[in-house]
Parts: structure tokens; sequence; C-alpha cells
């Protein structure tokens, strides 16, 4: 019998295929996004390398041509700003690594329609252990004029009027997961041709899930809504499938992409000492809310929605209940539940 080929299809000519639903596109955001992948290709290139740092000089040393060696948040970092500040779609940038937005202003910048906002290298201090990471970023339509450099009000708006969102995960494969009004893809680097290749078509997230994941180690500090979540998930029940199964990476690219593919919940809860939590709205809660999101899943932050909040800095924090529509009303429900 004659085995139906499945047609090879790029990210490139997947993005060209999506603009061409959009009466009015001209195709910069395709454009923008191809940028984007490239900066990645080029991050996992020195990510696959990380292991040989050992060998060839630690971070921070000099290696053997007696050139400094750089740490890869920084070389992830320096890579996007170098290809965003050369594509011809970004006006400006926000990096989890830098204190300030960076506003390009050459001539082609200025009339840029987009800002991307992006968390280079994610759950970093993983990289020892040799246990995935990812690139976190994502694409607001500017507010602030064209002809001039992009202003800080870029940045500073809900994730619900994002554009695009997506992340890499450098993990067992290199995977980029885009989402976009139109849906969740996701494509798998095939490193003999050096391109994204869709892999993952129309991501749904399962609307029920059995995994929890969060920071165990720091219950005693959780409040109490969130303790009893944690009991209900460990309770025994064999009706509803508990025990629940506990996962936990500690790199959220990581924990999102079990998330998004198996159904679950992953949490960062405010606790008594920092109550909006550890991770960043605009570079990490956001961008993962609109992919979610978009998969059919929810993204709280224990008393709305993430993506209706709207952001004073750039550098703000909110806690985050994030997964399978069921479980994660299912922690609401513990979360918002008066003492
Ligand atoms: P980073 O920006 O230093 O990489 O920290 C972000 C990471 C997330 O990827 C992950 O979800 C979280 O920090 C883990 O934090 P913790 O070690 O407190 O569990």
């Amino acid at each position: 019998m004659e085995s139906k080929k499945r047609k090879l299809i790029t990210l490139d000519e997947f993005t060209i295929q999506e603009t061409r639903q959009f009466p009015n596109a001209t195709g910069e955001l395709s454009s923008l996004l191809r940028d984007i992948a490239l900066a990645c290709k080029i991050i996992n290139k020195q990510v696959n390398k990380a292991g040989l740092v050992d060998i060839l000089g630690k971070h921070g040393a000099t290696n053997v041509q007696g050139e400094e060696q750089m740490k890869l948040d920084i070389f992830a970092n320096d890579t996007l700003i170098n290809v965003l500040q050369n594509s011809a779609e970004c006006a400006g940038i926000a990096s989890e690594e830098n204190d300030e937005f960076l506003a390009f202003d050459d001539p082609y910048s200025v009339q840029s329609k987009y800002v991307v906002l992006f968390d280079p290298l994610d759950g970093s201090s993983n990289i020892d252990v040799n246990a995935s990471i990812g690139t976190i970023f994502s694409i607001y339509r500017r507010v602030s004029p064209l002809g001039s450099p992009c202003t800080e009000a870029d940045f500073l708006q809900e994730g619900s009027r994002l554009m695009a969102a997506g992340y890499v995960i450098y993990g067992s494969s290199t995977m980029l997961v885009y989402a976009t009004k139109l849906g969740v893809n996701g494509f798998t680097l095939e490193g003999s041709i050096g391109e994204f290749c869709l892999s993952h078509p129309n991501l749904q997230c399962p609307e029920k899930g059995k995994i929890y994941s969060l920071n165990q180690g720091n219950s005693n500090k959780y409040e109490q809504g969130v303790r009893n979540f944690l009991e209900y998930c460990m309770e025994e029940n064999k009706e509803e499938g508990r025990p629940y199964s506990h996962r936990y990476i500690g790199s959220m690219v990581a924990d999102l992409h079990r998330t998004l593919i198996k159904g679950g919940i992953f949490m960062y809860p405010g606790d008594k000492k920092n109550v909006n939590g550890k991770l960043r709205l605009q570079y990490e809660c956001n961008p993962m809310a609109f992919i979610v999101e978009a998969a059919g899943g929810i993204a709280d932050f224990g008393n709305g929605r993430i993506l209706d909040i709207m952001p004073k800095e750039l550098h703000q924090r909110t806690p985050i209940f994030i997964g399978s529509k069921q479980l994660v009303s299912k922690a609401l429900s513990f979360v918002t539940e008066k003492a």
C-alpha cells in the first residue's frame, strides 16, 4: 500500500499562509517571527554547547583563544537585541535582562509598527544540570505614532492586546510554539536543514489534567487556599483519579510546555513575603497566558485573568495559575474561598 507522505511545512511557509487569511495583512508580523526564530536558532547552537564549558573554560573565565566566555543568558539577550535591531519590523524591545526598554531610532525602526518583549533565557539556573530551558517572546502593535521612536506605553499594554506570543524550548528537541488569535502551533527544529517545521498543528490544552506543578517546598509560605488545593491534589479519591502527580522542573517554559501538551496546572502563587510571587507579568506570564488561552486553557492571577492586568511597570510580578480549564478552575475555587 502506498504510504501517505506528509508535506513538510516550515515556519515561514506557515506564517505566510496564515497571513493570507487577513486581507489587509502586510506580512510584517511573519517577517518579525522569522527574525525571532533566527535569533533562537543562534541561541540554540550555543545552548547545545553548554556542557562543553568545563572543557573550554567556565563562563566568566577566558576560553582557549583567550576570549572571555560569555554567560549564556547574556549571549541570548545580546543575540535577540542584535537581530531585532537589524529587523525592519521592530520599533524597539524590552528584555527581562535590561532595566529599561530600548527604542531603535534608525529611519526603518521608527516606521515599524511592532515592539517585542522577551525573556531571553528563562530557567537559566537549569543550564548546569542540562534540563530544558527556553526563550519567551511577545509582540504588541505599538500605540505611539509611527515616525518617531517607540515609547514605554507601547510595552505597558494589557496581555489581551498581544498580536502574538511564543516560546522556544531547548529540550530533547528544540521546538518553537507560537500563538496568534487564530490558534497555537508547534514547530520542531530540523537541524539538518536548519528550519522549524510544523510538528504540532493546532495545539489544544486538554480540558482536564492530573498533573500539578509548583515549588512545593514553599508550601508553608503559601496562603491557606493554595495549601488546601495542594491537600486536594494529594488526597486519595479513586473515582477522580487522585492523588494527582506532582512534576516541577523549575523552568517555566518546560513546565508550561508539559502542561500545554499533557494538561494539568502550573502555579507560581504569591506568598506571605512576596505577595506577587516571582514571575514577571510582561516577560513570562502574559505570553504564556496568551498561548494557553488560545489553546483553550485558563490563566488567572487568583482574582481575574492575567491578560486583563494593566501593567504599571516593565518588570512587575504577578501570581499565576495556568493550564487546563477544569483543574485551574478547581484551584481558583480553593484560592478565592473565604477563610
Ligand atoms: P529566571 O528568570 O531566573 O530564570 O527565573 C525564572 C524561573 C522560571 O522559569 C521558573 O518557573 C521559576 O523561576 C522557578 O522558581 P523557583 O526556583 O522559585 O521554583
